[in-house]
């Protein structure tokens, strides 16, 4: 991608409305751009992230053995009067109606939706256990949308929701995303931690919220520091982790005699990027899903309903991963892997070896973004930093005349002047 035909909008300025280091990084580094309070466009190279992002949360999930389809961003407000949520929502949901008089809603979840589909479609114990999921924009009318796309009002969601026949087998459901929580974020190069949480207009008695450690996240946490030891490789992290205590800083409040010994306690906030819930046969029931089990009898299916903040984990990423210069993302996430830069377009050379890189790099499954704009070294250097990508490779008339080109590592800053076939090597091998 030559990037004097991208659209890379960049700002010098910090933006005075960005309070929190993500929301500033993301409006600097052209990743979007606030059309309306708390919604956003998602330029060129945002969406590069989001989908990246999206992808990984896509892989776990099938890994899981959950189910991909897609529901519709507009619901019927009848569908939710069957379940006794419309009222009890509130005005966080947008409400309005069609031409013909009829009430519409944009979602701002789908546990509803879900239960009408597949009550629809299931009748017996064979077709359950199913879990199902979708990656798709929500709206809610927050109160104060703040902090870029980590507190937006329209904003991008995996939400998967499962079906089971009894209370055993709809906890290992829940275990099932549970685990699929933690491969999800550690793939972006985070560490989640869970915490059991209330559960909310959502409902039910088991839920757990999984949060990213940051010194500018909406909630705090107290949790037993023993969870920062937990290797989450190991098959039995999830266990691990649910039997240690964590909690939100108001719920923590709620118990006197807190188990942990003051010195294990850690006391640290945190951004909540997932959600999950068990709430049994609450929507079944209301909505009138039966299926015929094994014995003849008819009974209300049992559901659990799993969250990730796909966009707010953008932010996320940002807030746990920069530096004074700009974005250092993981490569797992990365627009691009790596950002070419030519020091002088002016030069045939320089342009000949950047153009012949780029293809190659191209040829070898690398995204790469081509800084072929006529501008000065200083500046092409600052927007690499900004935008945070993992390589770069710099390509000057001395180093092309010796046959070398420099290669820098973001993350750590280290530099090392090489051969052009090592190079290629390096990012490509
Ligand atoms: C679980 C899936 C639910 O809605 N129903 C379907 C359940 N849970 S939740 O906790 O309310 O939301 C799930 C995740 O969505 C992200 N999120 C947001 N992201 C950006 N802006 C918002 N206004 C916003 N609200 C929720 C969070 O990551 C949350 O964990």
């Amino acid at each position: 991608m030559l990037l004097s035909r991208y659209l890379l909008p960049v700002l010098k300025e910090t933006p005075a409305e960005a309070q929190i280091v993500s929301h500033q990084l993301m409006l600097r580094a052209g990743l979007v751009r606030q059309m309306a309070a708390g919604i956003y466009a998602w330029l060129p190279l945002g969406l590069r992230v989001l989908d990246r992002i999206a992808s990984i949360v896509r892989r776990e999930q099938d890994r899981a053995g959950a189910v991909e389809l897609l529901m519709p961003t507009i619901q019927a407000a009848d569908l939710w009067r069957q379940s006794g949520r419309y009222e009890a929502y509130g005005p966080e949901m947008l409400r309005f109606p069609d031409r013909g008089g009829r009430e519409l809603l944009y979602g701002p979840t789908n546990e509803e939706m879900i239960t009408a589909l597949f009550r629809d479609c299931v009748k017996s114990y064979r077709d359950l256990p199913r879990t199902l999921y979708h990656i798709q924009w929500k709206f809610r009318d927050e109160v104060r949308p703040r902090f870029g796309v980590m507190r937006g009002r329209e904003f991008l969601m995996k939400d998967a929701y499962s079906f089971d026949m009894d209370e055993e087998a709809g906890r290992a459901s829940y275990d099932a995303q549970f685990t699929a929580y933690l491969r999800t974020f550690a793939a972006m190069g985070l560490r989640a931690v869970p915490v059991r949480a209330p559960t909310g207009p959502i409902g039910g008695n088991l839920s757990h919220e999984f949060h990213i450690l940051a010194d500018t996240g909406e909630s705090e946490l107290f949790y037993d520091s023993a969870l920062d030891e937990v290797d989450l490789a190991d098959s039995e992290a999830p266990a691990r982790l649910r039997a240690l205590y964590a909690m939100e800083a108001e719920e923590h409040a709620k118990v006197a005699d807190c188990p942990v010994p003051a010195a294990r306690l850690a006391r640290r906030r945190g951004i909540e990027v997932g959600h999950i819930f068990f709430f049994g046969s609450k929507y079944t029931e209301s909505m009138g899903m039966e299926v015929q089990a094994r014995d003849g009898q008819l009974v209300h299916p049992l559901m659990g309903s799993y969250g990730i903040g796909v966009s707010r984990l953008v932010g996320a990423i940002i807030e746990a991963g920069h530096d004074e210069h700009g974005i250092v993302w993981p490569d797992a996430v990365a627009p691009f892997d790596v950002g070419l830069v030519n020091l002088r377009v002016d030069d045939d050379a320089c342009s000949a070896t950047a153009a012949d890189l780029q293809q190659r790099l191209f040829a070898a499954g690398k995204q790469v973004l081509h800084d072929d704009r006529e501008a000065r070294g200083g500046e092409k250097f600052a927007t690499m930093d900004l935008i945070g990508l993992p390589w770069q490779l710099i390509v000057g008339p001395k180093g092309v005349k010796a046959g070398t080109v420099e290669l820098k590592r973001r993350a750590t800053g280290e530099r090392h002047e090489l051969s052009i076939e090592s190079a290629l090597s390096r990012l490509a091998g």
